[in-house]
């Protein structure tokens, strides 16, 4: 059902009702019918006062960002502004009593910034997250906001984007009043209630004094600037919202009104609010599986189990528990248990030292983890995962173990980075209920969760898995069953580019500092190195063995395998490390590749930034669509979500694939034909790059 809003009355008072599943956004109609009503009940003599109110699980999402999206790629034009809303609420001649359950977001707490008064369900949350969209508040949140919580409160809440809840929000002055009765009867009481006292309705834009110098310290602007320099890297709304909330100190109403107008429009139009708008979107998308009906059966989980209490094993158990969920623990010996559970425990005491979770939470989290040596437990639980070391022979002999214990219709799943589902599959009697969850370490933290089908693995298992990631506060994404899967399989070309790079010429920390300035999390080369150079040299075989001969090898970093230099854990591998992890450019290494180097007779030279950025990120968007092509991802923007949750892409870049469309398809693909030229068969682009680039299209078309 398309939305509405609607118009009731209780005597005197005015209702009016925004109902507009599922989160009540601003959809286009939706602000005009709320003006419309508004108006109609300011000039309605039986009318005193009007309350606003959302319907379902919350007062508004704020602007249907799908609209935004579209008025952005030019394919609509403006529609009823959200700025001339909440003028419209603030000038109405009678009091407007906006009340708030569930979220209040974006253009949704900028209308209720509008209203004359806020009251709020202790279900309140409130935030301007435009920033997460690339985008800044745009309805006046910037203005309205530091007048009624203080400069520095709305500076905060402008450039992070983070919500407060109901008790924060009525600390902060947001909201006036939380009630714990009915919504609507709450907000007629209170609409009475200011009838009753009597005067002009207080407008949010005349109220200055919370604007003066002496109520904030103006350095806070230049702080804040620091901040998001440091934690929103690269991007550009953070500090565009921070302008947009000082010049409310300094500007009149109006004039402020339109530089945020103007900024905003820059972030709308914006490649890095394209992007991350399609991040969004995307994120969403992904857990949505085609030809899997939208309400295929999930099994619930309720208990799960983990073989293995290695740190994968250990970060996976310590997610079920940070969802509730109690989850068995085995390991093979004391030893390995007992370490496996002090690693928990000293990762719980971290998160609480940081502020992260209480103690109280903490304590209660460990108590869902429960260790054991043998099966103990694992009869029970709903979702079994397999943790134990990357080798074929010992998981498949797990795998066997598992059938055995488990009950017929739980979820057996592997956490292997790029085995073959379907020879564990094979182990089972349940082939249809095996699968892969590839979590990436640290699994407690990295938020994404690639979902392996196998070839017998069951639409069930698949919805039950899904539901589960989403459970677990994970972005799902389902991908089909190959070598490394989606991610580890674009990532090994990607730094093979590297190795390669470095080998030509390039230091290593040039080749790094090129792709962090490109704004990935981390350089590929030290990306090895935490990982460990012991794990991408045993991953690189197995790649190496599909691969048709003649294809150039790597040299360098395999015979810094050979030297013990397995990275941060050895001490030494691309990089020295001293003894707080920190990394230093090395003259061994630079020696080494030199002379591996001669001997290969590659000759030496300089390389520009912006050939490491090309050279490694193409071979992302190469391989990606060999992926696509193979029907190993189910779309294009999976890959890039893959890359955003899991692999320290940048968010504001779309992701690989979005970033490909960006730069044009025709150009990526005629520099890759270069590449292929200079550098030989490795590049031969993906037959899909090729028809499409050909064709003129686009992955997304
Ligand atoms: C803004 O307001 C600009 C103004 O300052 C100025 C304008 C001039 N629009 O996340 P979920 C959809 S910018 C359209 O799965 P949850 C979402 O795509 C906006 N659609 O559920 C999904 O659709 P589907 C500022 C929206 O419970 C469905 O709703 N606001 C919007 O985990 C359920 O969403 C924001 O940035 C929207 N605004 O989380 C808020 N919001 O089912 C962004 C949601 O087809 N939204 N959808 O996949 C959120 O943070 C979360 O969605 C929310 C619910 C917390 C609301």
């Amino acid at each position: 059902m398309a939305g509405h809003v609607s118009l009731t009355r209780n005597k005197e008072i005015g209702i009016v009702t925004i109902d507009n599943p599922p989160v009540n956004a601003f959809s286009p109609g939706i602000p005009r019918s709320i003006a419309t009503s508004i108006e109609q009940l300011g000039a309605d003599p039986r009318t005193a006062a009007i309350v606003l109110i959302g319907a379902g699980r919350g007062f508004s999402a704020g602007a249907d960002i799908e609209e935004l999206q579209r008025i952005a790629s030019g394919h609509q034009p403006r529609a009823m502004d959200l700025r001339i809303l909440a003028r419209r609420i603030e000038d109405c001649p009678k009091p407007v009593v906006c009340a708030i359950h569930g979220v209040c977001l974006g253009g949704g707490l900028e209308i209720a910034l509008g209203a004359h008064y806020r009251i709020a369900a202790p279900s309140g949350s409130f935030a301007q997250p435009e920033v997460k969209i690339g985008l800044i508040p745009g309805a006046g949140g910037t203005q309205r906001l530091p007048r009624v919580a203080g400069v520095a409160r709305a500076l905060e809440m402008c450039w992070r984007g983070e919500p407060a809840g109901a008790e924060q929000a009525l600390a902060d002055g947001i909201v006036d009043r939380i009630v714990s009765n009915d919504l609507l009867t709450a907000a007629i009481a209170f609409a009475r209630e200011t009838l009753a006292r009597g005067g002009k309705p207080p407008r949010t834009r005349d109220r200055d004094e919370k604007l003066t110098p002496e109520r904030y310290d103006p350095a806070i602007f230049d702080a804040a600037r620091a901040a998001a320099r440091k934690s929103m890297r690269g991007q550009t709304a953070p500090l565009r919202a921070i302008e947009a909330v000082e010049a409310s100190t300094r500007l009149p109403f109006d004039e402020a009104m339109a530089l945020e107008t103007s900024l905003f429009e820059k972030c709308l139009y914006s490649e890095q609010g394209r992007a991350l708008i399609h991040v969004f979107f995307s994120e969403r998308n992904a857990a949505k599986v085609p030809g899997l009906a939208p309400d295929a059966p999930a099994l619930p989980v309720k208990q799960a189990a983990v073989a293995g209490a290695g740190t994968m094993g250990g970060g996976i158990a310590m997610t079920f528990a940070n969802a509730g969920i109690p989850v068995a623990l085995k390991e093979a010996t004391r030893d390995a248990l007992d370490r496996g559970v002090e690693r928990i425990r000293s990762n719980y005491a971290v998160s609480v030292k940081r502020g992260r979770f209480t103690q109280a939470f903490a304590d209660e989290r460990m108590e869902l983890i429960r260790p054991s040596l043998d099966y103990d437990g694992f009869a029970d639980a709903d979702v079994i995962v397999e943790a134990v070391f990357e080798d074929m022979e010992l998981k498949k002999g797990v795998f066997a173990e598992l059938d055995r214990v488990a009950k017929p219709d739980a979820l057996l799943a592997t956490n292997t980075s790029s085995l073959d589902i379907d020879s564990f599959a094979g182990q089972t009697s349940r082939a249809g209920m095996v699968l892969g969850l590839h979590f990436f370490s640290p699994a407690n933290v990295m938020r994404l969760l690639e979902i392996v089908r196998g070839a017998a693995t069951t639409p069930t298992a698949i919805a039950t898995a899904v539901a589960l990631a989403r459970k677990l506060n994970k972005v799902p994404v389902v991908v089909g069953n190959c070598l490394g899967f989606a991610g580890n399989r674009m990532f090994e070309p990607y730094r093979l580019e590297a190795q390669f790079l470095v080998e030509e010429g390039a230091a290593p920390e040039t080749v790094d500092r090129a792709l962090y300035d490109f704004g990935m999390a981390m350089g590929p080369l030290a990306t090895g190195d935490l990982v460990g150079l012991d794990v991408a040299w045993r991953i690189r075989r197995l790649f190496q063995e599909r691969e048709p001969p003649g294809f150039r090898k790597p040299l360098v970093e395999d015979r810094l395998y050979d030297l013990g230099r397995y990275g941060q854990k050895s001490g030494a591998g691309w990089y020295r490390y001293d003894e707080n992890r920190k990394p230093q450019p090395d003259a061994e290494v630079a020696a080494l590749t030199r002379q591996l180097a001669a001997a290969a007779g590659i000759p030496q030279r300089e390389i520009a930034p912006e050939e490491i950025v090309e050279r490694t990120i193409y071979a992302l968007v190469n391989e990606g669509a060999r992926i696509l092509g193979e029907g190993i991802a189910q779309r294009a923007a999976d890959l890039d979500i893959i890359y955003v949750a899991g692999f320290g892409f940048p968010a504001w870049r779309g992701g690989p694939i979005w970033y490909a469309g960006e730069v044009g398809l025709a150009k990526v693909y005629a520099r890759i034909r270069e590449f292929e030229r200079e550098h030989g068969p490795r590049w031969a682009p993906a037959p899909l790059l090729c028809q499409l680039a050909e064709q003129g299209r686009s992955f997304s078309e």
